[in-house]
């Protein structure tokens, strides 16, 4: 499948893909053709048994600098409505691999939203975060009240979205917002080793891992705790968990297969 917007690589190593957003000139901005080819794009890799683990990035100068401004600026409600456009990004959100955000530069409204949906982030110290929405007359609509709110609390979570100022790399990763900040020209090497590291792990432990995770922002303890359970008893159904647990019985080091 060739893309337009994207560079997709489905092995840039063993059990990882890279996916790159490939729309340099305008930094970037999401339009509507490059979301539908990132939906495709995470939809066919979250299908493929050869991939483990998905790393999402843009280039240097911006991850991504926001949905396309000049594709929104004259639409009115009811064509938003129509286009039913939260339907690309709920395939980011139901994309099941765990996900890692390389971000060097801009990350910004839709870029910011597009990086927290991943499940790790790695950025370079020159990348700039934030939710500049209000500076254009609207408000975050990918998340982004919602997520920087349950990472960061209600304080900071205002601040951004009211004043829409970005956050340096440093700040964003001293308020827990980011995993990693590495000097530019390591980001994307530093994502795809902490992608090898996340790799070596059974593939059917760490989608129920992230399953797992996420369900914490969306649910009480109780209900928490249930389905961490019920996820940890389905580790038992397959051979990784025999693999792993033999392994350590043995000193050896697991291999894993996914099954
Ligand atoms: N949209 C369209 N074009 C953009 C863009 C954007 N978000 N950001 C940059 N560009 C374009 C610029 O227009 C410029 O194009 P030309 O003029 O050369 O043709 C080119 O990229 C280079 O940008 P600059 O010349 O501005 O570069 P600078 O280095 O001077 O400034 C900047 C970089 C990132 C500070 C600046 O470009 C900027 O402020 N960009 C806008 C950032 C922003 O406001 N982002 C939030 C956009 S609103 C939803 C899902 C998501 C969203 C909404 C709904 N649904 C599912 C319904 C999200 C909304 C947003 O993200």
């Amino acid at each position: 499948m060739s893309y337009e917007f994207l560079i997709v690589d489905p092995q840039v190593e063993q059990h990882i893909a890279l996916i790159k957003l490939h729309r340099p000139k305008e930094l970037n901005a999401l339009n509507r053709q490059l979301m539908q080819e990132l939906q495709q794009a995470l939809q066919e890799l979250d299908e493929d048994e050869k991939v483990r683990v998905i790393v999402l990035t843009g280039d240097e100068k911006a991850f991504a600098a926001g949905a396309d401004i000049r594709q929104m600026a004259d639409a009115t409600a009811l064509d938003l409505l129509k286009l039913n456009q939260f339907a690309t990004w709920d395939q980011v959100k139901k994309t099941r691999k765990p996900m890692i955000a390389a971000v060097s530069g801009f990350a910004l409204g839709g870029g910011c939203e597009l990086m927290m949906h991943c499940d790790l982030i790695v950025a370079s110290e020159t990348a700039r975060i934030g939710q500049p929405e209000i500076k254009l007359g609207v408000i975050p609509g990918a998340g982004g009240t919602q997520r920087l709110t349950r990472s960061l609390g209600k304080a900071l979570a205002m601040e951004l979205v009211l004043t829409g100022r970005s956050l340096t790399a440093e700040e964003a990763l001293r308020i827990g917002l980011i995993n990693k900040v590495v000097p530019v020209e390591l980001y994307l090497q530093e994502a795809i080793h902490l992608a090898k590291q996340v790799a070596e792990n059974s593939p059917i432990a760490t989608q129920l891992a992230k399953e797992s995770v996420l369900h914490a922002f969306n649910t009480t303890l109780d209900e928490g705790l249930h389905l961490e359970r019920k996820n940890f008893y389905l580790c038992f159904a397959g051979e990784d968990q025999k693999e792993g647990m033999h392994a350590f019985i043995e000193k050896r080091k697991p291999v894993f297969k996914g099954k």
